[in-house]
């Protein structure tokens, strides 16, 4: 049965549609509606705003332990009903039921650490040039954190955001991607649930051009101080621009054509594994997804054949199942990725599946689980011979399909990998520590994986990218507290007179001139 969703400003539903209505459709099945949609527009953002503003000072004001148990609260809500959330993402954008549960759990995993950081959230004593005097640094909250996030990670990708805004004491507007409503609504039914204050959590349903000028109205009226944004490198630059105006610095985590390159001393078998993973996982639709294969030209033949063999027995189909990958995430995913597909040109040799595009009637493909014929599925697509001139080469592909390229010297694979300019995830395959090392050195990627997958970063590491991928903003971990708390210091001097500085300090003397006997 189709969910009703609307907005939730001070955690009631936002009647009225000023943004229009919209239906998602379950993409293994588009027969079924998930969700009937009312959209809010530009004026609901910064309603949203103004309510989350409102709201701060007085979360701010409170403990940061207690505000840590709320957190808490937040991850033990999420485990209960993990198995309704996940069931609830594989129907609304065709996630596999295990990777879906994968992302809830990364949502548990991130309230976990930082309901600990709410004891934590330490700031310095610092020493003084001068007695009596005292230095302090203390974190104090942003204020209010507009959030606006894909659809492919509905969840987990949020809660990076919005658990530790809400941690460090600022109040959040959410704008999750209209595509996924219905996980959206369910995610902040459970914030909503778990104790933060009325107005601390917002959530506004709207297309991206009233989001967008709810943002630019939002700042005008001071209501907002910091954006978080997930989505394209183009919206991205958008963002950054209008953030700087205000000047604010938006954290910002973009798109990736994240290279996998194989040496080769590589153990073959376990790159297959990995490239199979990274580049077919969630159907090719992470930002972290494999983009390019560069393979050392003496194991490129037999690398191919494993790996092509590999994508051609992959279990693809009902995400119920234990597939490999299930359908696009929505018909505007599948269309996309259906003007990348012609980015393959004759000079490719193409493999992986029996046929390119959509899986259906006349398009078969051997094995798969479940019936295509109402879902948005798509064949896997291996492109070898990709060459830095390609198109295919530069441009992020959100879905399944990897470029294979070769290479002859190490220069050359770095050349490679770093020459499209994104510079979020990259891997290398290798038994000599000396090349990973070399790897991790002039990779410009802001995440690097040696042995193992381009997707899949563990919740508490630095997530984020470089160049086109993103303004050097972290998330995750401790490192994303400097993006939703200011440093402020703080010096008290208690020697009952004025101690100027740099000027009022006392120095040692030393006899500089002095050599050691020779
Ligand atoms: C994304 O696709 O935006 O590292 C995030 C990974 C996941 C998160 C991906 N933990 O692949």
């Amino acid at each position: 049965m189709a969910r009703r969703i609307t907005s939730l400003l001070d955690g009631r539903p936002d009647d009225g549609a000023p943004g229009g209505t919209l239906e998602t459709r379950n993409p293994a099945d588009l027969r079924q509606t998930v969700a009937e949609v009312s959209l809010g527009d530009a004026a609901t953002f910064v309603e949203a705003c103004r309510r989350a503003h409102a709201a701060q000072p007085a979360w701010a004001a409170t403990p940061a332990p207690v505000r840590g148990r709320a957190v808490q609260q937040l991850g033990r809500l999420v485990e209960a009903n993990m198995d309704t959330l996940a069931r609830l993402i594989t129907r609304e954008i065709g996630k596999p039921i295990r990777e879906s549960l994968g992302e809830v759990q990364e949502v548990i995993d991130t309230c976990t650490f930082f309901l600990g950081e709410g004891r934590r959230l330490y700031g310095m004593t610092v020493p003084s040039e001068m007695p009596d005097k005292q230095l302090f640094t203390f974190r104090t909250p942003v204020g209010t954190a507009a959030i606006v996030t894909a659809g492919n990670f509905p969840v987990a990708v949020p809660s990076w955001y919005l658990v530790p805004a809400l941690l460090c004491g600022n109040a959040v507007v959410w704008k999750p991607a209209e595509y996924t409503p219905a996980t959206a609504h369910a995610f902040a039914q459970l914030f909503l649930h778990a104790g933060f204050p009325e107005g601390t959590v917002q959530m506004v349903l709207a297309d991206g051009q009233q989001t967008f000028a709810g943002l630019e109205g939002a700042l005008d009226e001071g209501v907002l101080d910091k954006v978080g944004f997930t989505g394209s490198t183009e919206v991205g630059r958008r963002i950054g621009e209008l953030c700087g105006r205000h000047l604010q610095s938006p954290c910002l985590e973009l798109g990736g054509k994240n290279p996998l390159v194989i040496m080769p001393d590589a153990d073959l078998d376990l790159a297959v594994e990995g490239a199979l993973f990274s580049g077919f996982g969630t159907a090719g639709q992470r930002c972290t997804s494999l983009g390019t294969v560069i393979v050392h030209r003496d194991v490129h033949d037999d690398f191919v054949a494993r790996f092509t063999k590999a994508v051609a027995e992959a279990p693809i189909g009902d995400p119920f199942e234990p597939v490999v990958y299930g359908p696009m995430i929505s018909e505007r995913f599948a269309e996309r990725f259906e003007g990348w597909l012609e980015l393959i040109r004759d000079h490719h040799a193409v493999h992986g599946s029996s046929a390119v595009g959509r899986i259906a009637a006349g398009s078969s493909r051997e094995g798969f689980v479940g019936d295509p014929a109402h879902g948005l599925y798509y064949h896997p697509t291996v492109v070898d011979g990709v060459t830095a001139d390609d198109d295919l080469y530069a441009t992020e592909t959100f879905g399944p399909i990897v470029g294979v390229a070769t290479f002859d010297t190490f220069d050359e694979a770095m050349a490679l990998a770093n020459g499209h300019g994104y510079g979020l995830s990259s891997s290398i395959y290798t038994t000599d520590p000396l090349h990973a090392l070399r790897f991790r050195e002039r990779v410009s990627a802001g995440m690097v994986s040696v042995n193992n997958s381009t997707s899949g970063a563990e919740a508490h590491l630095p997530f984020g990218g470089n160049g086109k991928s993103g303004n050097g903003s972290r998330q995750s971990g401790v490192w994303v507290l400097d993006q939703f708390t200011r440093w402020q210091s703080m010096n008290w001097d208690y020697s009952g007179r004025l101690q100027k500085a740099q000027m009022d300090v006392a120095d040692v003397t030393a006899d500089l001139g002095f050599r050691l006997d020779d």
